[in-house]
């Protein structure tokens, strides 16, 4: 018999807040993390909190479906929105569904050669994330952005590629809402 890791048939609670329990996994990412991902970092604040992942104990493999909750804070760094690191995959063939529980955001996809999009992620949408596609959500409403990620058990991630080539563009605030620019720091 193959050694596989199996896992027993569970249940969890999805809080309005966008906690699961039980069991969940949480990350806290701070500002001091997201060094590499704006253009201007401000001196103090350094351990506010941007967003939270909490991530049900499922075994990373093929045969099984990472489940998660990504929090994205509302607030500014510099003209940029609290956003998430962004990354692809590891295994880089894996997919990914992101389904919208409340909030309002964007989320950004690009692909390895420069091709990028950028798609509405909110509350009741379900954005398909083709394997390939680095993404990266931002949150440009003034409530938590909270969605829910299902993807391939040993997609992994790949963090590194995008702190050395970042996406191609950037969300800036402005008065009259999101503005796309494109993002000098990019080296696609
Ligand atoms: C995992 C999935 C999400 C993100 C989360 C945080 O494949 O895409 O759960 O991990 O939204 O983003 P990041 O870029 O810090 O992992
Ligand atoms: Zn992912």
């Amino acid at each position: 018999m193959t050694d596989i890791e199996r896992i027993l048939p569970f249940t969890a609670l999805l809080h309005p807040d966008g906690r699961l329990e039980p069991g969940a996994i949480t990350t806290t990412r701070l500002l001091s993390d997201m060094r590499a991902h704006y253009a201007s970092m401000p001196a103090g604040r350094q351990d506010a909190a941007i967003y939270r992942v909490h991530a049900l104990p499922v075994p990373e493999t093929h045969s099984e479906i990472q489940c998660s909750t990504t929090v994205i804070l509302p607030g500014t760094v510099g003209e940029e929105y609290f956003m998430t690191k962004g990354h692809f995959h590891q295994v880089r063939d894996r997919a990914e569904v992101y389904v919208g529980l409340s909030g309002e955001g964007l989320l950004l996809l690009a692909a390895a050669d420069g091709n990028h999009r950028v798609e509405k992620l909110a509350a009741g949408t379900v954005n398909y994330i083709p394997g390939g596609w680095a993404h990266r959500s931002v949150n440009t409403g003034t409530e938590p952005l909270v969605f829910f990620a299902a993807y391939v058990g040993d997609a992994g991630h790949d963090y590194v590629t995008i702190e050395e080539r970042d996406f191609p563009v950037r969300f800036i605030h402005t008065s009259d809402g999101p503005r796309v620019v494109p993002n000098a720091r990019y080296r696609g």
